[in-house]
């Protein structure tokens, strides 16, 4: 099961389980973990893949911020030694 992006081209997921009427439903990232049950049976809102998802993103911010200062020092030396 795979779900189109939405319109402003974030991921969106589909839930694990159908709803009453048997279909998948999709939800945007940001309704992941927002304390809203959005998927039939609030897997969304799982309290361990919420803490599996909160840490794999701050993780990831982390290693954004590294790889962006990273870049940013490249270009100093870059700048320095030209
Ligand atoms: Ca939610």
């Amino acid at each position: 099961m795979k779900c189109p992006s939405s319109e402003n081209g974030m991921d969106r997921f589909a839930c694990p389980t159908r709803d009453e009427l048997g279909r998948f439903l999709c939800i945007d990232d940001q309704h992941i973990c927002d304390g809203y049950f959005d998927c039939p049976h609030g897997e969304d809102e799982e309290r361990l893949s919420c803490m599996f998802y909160k840490s794999t993103k701050a993780h990831l911010d982390v290693l954004a911020d590294y790889l962006l200062q990273w870049a940013r020092g490249q270009q100093n030396l870059y700048f320095k030694q030209h």
